[in-house]
């Protein structure tokens, strides 16, 4: 497969690669690095982007001039290894103040100071030139269902949310936010747990038009969901602002794996949908490819490297196949026989009235349901058919 290039517009957390491997378990098994000294080898590996939180930059509590400093190395030195930072998104997860959430803690005062650092963040983001502002509420939510008044928490969500995207406009920045959904981790339970419940909470909000999703492989398959279908909903919502790649086994803790080092079927269905989009066309994706995943704690620093190569490889390789796959006449054939193209025909004709539709004696009084009940689609033919790209 050929090597990653900047027009494939991939971009990595820097806290995915500058992860030192501490866990809930153990200490650290790598250096940390300053941030800066990840850009330079991202970039040789061909990345086109990098992203970050604000405390993966500077200190919770550094001063405005160490901030300052620190921001402005980093845009430094990924201005002259040609990356854009495309993504900027605040940390409300780590510090003990956010133990209980930040925007929907039960403290007033809390949810004040948290509202606050996320608008002071915003502000860099827009200067940094960032595209997408991510909000993951990793700590918004509950272990005890006693702990919440659950109507009170989700109208501070809506309240929080609703001011940063007010505050967006205000200013004239260029930014949307991508709401990022998870079940759980470090939360028993954490508000916002799938897609599906984040695109319900921003079609409530006052300025929801700019607040979109920025899904994760990973924490949609935590909650045994599809992660394929789960972007396809964004898309066709108009919400898909972002995307957070990367690999998992099953319901497990959230693993973070190289994307497709894990449901590897699931990941070529996406990198299928990203790249050729819909069979019938409709929205499409053309966001970064952003990887959010973690260097397992067995590996050293040759391992960080190698696995940041391998996102962007596996991504490679998919792209080629679904390519192949979607081109093959036999593909397209098997789609006609499933009546894939037939589902972008609207069900009532646009020039039928409903009147029309109820007298349509073949519709119903006069349909043959015993043999539409005994048709072929070949569905189990045209995965096969994928599969075959896949590893044949
Ligand atoms: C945690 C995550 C987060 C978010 C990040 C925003 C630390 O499971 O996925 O990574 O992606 O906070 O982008
Ligand atoms: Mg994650
Ligand atoms: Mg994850
Ligand atoms: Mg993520």
């Amino acid at each position: 497969v050929r090597k990653p290039e900047p027009s494939d517009k991939f971009s990595f957390g820097l806290w995915t690669v500058g992860w030192n491997a501490v866990d809930p378990f153990g200490t650290g098994t790598r250096p940390s690095l300053e941030p800066w000294e990840y850009t330079k080898k991202l970039a040789e590996l061909g990345a086109w982007g990098i992203t970050f939180h604000d405390n993966d930059v500077y200190d919770f509590d550094a001063s405005d001039e160490e901030r300052l400093r620190r921001v402005m190395k980093v845009k430094e030195v990924a201005d002259d290894n040609g990356l854009v930072i495309e993504m900027v998104t605040t940390n409300t997860f780590t510090h003990p103040i956010f133990k209980d959430g930040g925007l929907t803690n039960n403290d007033r005062s809390i949810r004040r100071f948290g509202l606050r650092k996320i608008l002071r963040n915003v502000d860099l983001a827009a200067e940094l030139g960032a595209s997408v502002f991510v909000m993951w509420g990793g700590r918004e939510g509950a272990e005890y269902d006693s702990s919440k008044d659950l109507n009170a928490s989700l109208n501070r969500y809506k309240e929080g949310l609703d001011t940063v995207a007010a505050y967006i406009k205000e200013r004239g920045y260029d930014l949307t936010i991508g709401l990022e959904p998870k079940p759980n981790e470090p939360r028993g339970d954490i508000f916002l747990p799938t897609v599906g419940h984040a695109l319900a909470l921003i079609a409530e909000l006052d300025n929801g038009d700019i607040v979109g999703l920025n899904p994760e492989v990973g924490h949609e398959q935590m909650a045994n969901l599809n992660y394929t279908h789960g972007i396809a909903q964004a898309l066709n919502a108009g919400k898909l602002f972002h995307i957070d790649l990367n690999g998992q086994s099953g319901l497990k803790y959230d693993q973070d794996k190289v994307f497709g080092h894990g449901d590897l079927a699931s990941a070529f269905f996406t990198v299928d949908l990203i790249e050729n989009g819909f069979p019938g066309g409709g929205p499409t994706y053309d966001g970064p490819r952003h990887f959010d995943y973690k260097p397992s704690r067995t590996e050293g620093m040759e391992g960080v490297w190698e696995s940041a190569a391998a996102n962007m490889e596996m991504y490679l390789m998919l792209k080629e196949k679904a390519q192949a796959f979607r081109a093959d006449p036999r593909t397209q054939e098997l789609m006609e026989l499933a009546s894939i193209p037939e589902s972008s025909i609207p069900t009532i004709a646009e020039s039928e009235s409903l009147e029309e539709f109820l007298s349509d004696q073949t519709a119903f009084e006069e349909f043959d349901a015993k043999t539409a009940g005994e048709r072929e689609y070949h569905f189990v033919e045209l995965y096969q058919q994928a599969m075959r790209h896949l590893i044949g």
